[in-house]
């Protein structure tokens, strides 16, 4: 990241800093529509829990990590169990109850159950919830984990949020934001986000939070005790971390975009948020994650590749072409319309998608 000239330099990015502001107010999730979610989710919880005598609901995801949009569909997560279901075929039998089940609420409009690696029973409604989404999966409780770290970042700091919604929203429009033809899930590019925050620049904005706080992230906490509204503690005095990076937002999109673009080494390096580091490829392979692909980004709680769907070399060329577009556009323009306004990639998947 090119340091600032002149006055007008600074002035563009005092300008490219509102204007993300205001482009996150404006596409923002409100409370109202999160009650409106956990209210159906409630509805949900109540039509299913005589089937399932010990059962969980938990919100995933966007709709309570913070990263959420108005648009956001709402991942569920039906737990029945202590024990993750490590046969896809049990969730998918137990996603056909569910379907079973809800087929009788006048609230819902239409089922669709995807047999996908994490198979999803996804619902559409009428009336009052007609424009929320939800996609049910079942028993993968590492989501509930991951929702739960998440929620912490995204109020560790106030520039991640605006951050991600530029970025998520940036990666539709390039037609890079779809697991099933080869791209990013929404969650990889938030792990993208803030693997960036943490070792993308020369003082890190966020730290590891598992690190600092191993106990409180500690993958084996019982699901049913995780509680997004419990503050953090203070920053241990033996951490490194000062929290004196005062980088503005515009300049931070820039950065991300010459992080990816011109520094981060896809075919070398993973991307570690649980350690707060690039972590070289050799040492993934040596803790036995064989999930390769072009990308690497780790799962911060299973340790599996979150991009595994980058399977397809030109899909993956097509991807950094965007990043480094992206990089030009804003250094030439400052301007987020223009990287708004960025065209599809149009290379076609030849492989039927996985997720
Ligand atoms: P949108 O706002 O829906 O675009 P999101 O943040 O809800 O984005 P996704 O829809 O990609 O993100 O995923 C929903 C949640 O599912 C996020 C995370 O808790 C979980 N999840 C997604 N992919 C993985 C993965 N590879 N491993 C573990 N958990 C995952
Ligand atoms: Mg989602």
């Amino acid at each position: 990241l090119q340091a600032p000239i002149d006055n007008s330099d600074i002035c563009r990015l005092d300008r490219l800093s509102d204007s993300i502001c205001e482009y996150y107010e404006q596409v923002a999730q409100t409370e109202k529509t999160l009650l409106k979610k956990l209210r159906l989710r409630d509805l949900l919880f109540y039509t299913l829990s005589p089937l399932f005598p010990v059962c969980g609901l938990y919100v995933v995801g966007s709709s309570l990590n913070g990263f959420g949009n108005e648009h956001s569909d709402m991942d569920l997560c039906l737990v029945i169990s202590n024990r993750d279901l490590d046969q896809k075929t049990d969730a998918v039998n137990l996603l056909r109850i569910v379907e079973q089940a809800l087929s009788h609420l006048p609230l819902v409009a239409e089922q669709k159950l995807i047999t996908a690696k994490v198979p999803i029973l996804r619902i559409k409604f009428r009336g009052a919830f007609e424009n929320v989404t939800v996609d049910l999966n079942a028993n993968n409780s590492v989501a509930i984990k991951n929702t739960h770290l998440l929620c912490y970042y995204a109020f560790f700091d106030w520039r991640l949020r605006p951050l991600v919604a530029i970025v998520k929203e940036w990666a539709k429009r390039c037609d890079i934001n779809d697991a099933s033809r080869s791209s990013f899930t929404s969650y990889s590019l938030v792990l993208m986000v803030i693997h960036y925050l943490q070792c993308g620049i020369d003082t890190p904005v966020l730290p590891s939070l598992q690190s600092m706080f191993p106990r409180r992230f500690s993958s084996k906490n019982d699901i049913r005790m995780l509680n997004v509204s419990l503050p953090l503690e203070r920053v241990p005095e033996n951490s490194n971390f000062r929290g004196n990076n005062d980088t503005t937002l515009g300049e931070l999109l820039i950065g991300f975009f010459h992080y990816y673009a011109k520094t981060y080494e896809f075919e070398k390096s993973a991307i570690s948020v649980r350690l707060g580091r690039r972590v070289d490829r050799t040492t993934v392979a040596r803790i036995g994650c064989q999930q390769w692909s072009h990308v690497f980004i780790e799962e911060p709680f299973t340790l599996q590749n979150t991009a595994h769907s980058i399977y397809e070399e030109r899909v993956f060329t097509a991807i950094k072409n965007k990043f480094d577009e992206a990089h030009r556009i804003l250094t030439d323009t400052y301007d987020i319309n223009k990287l708004l306004s960025m065209k599809p990639h149009n290379v076609s998947t030849s492989m039927p998608g996985l997720r």
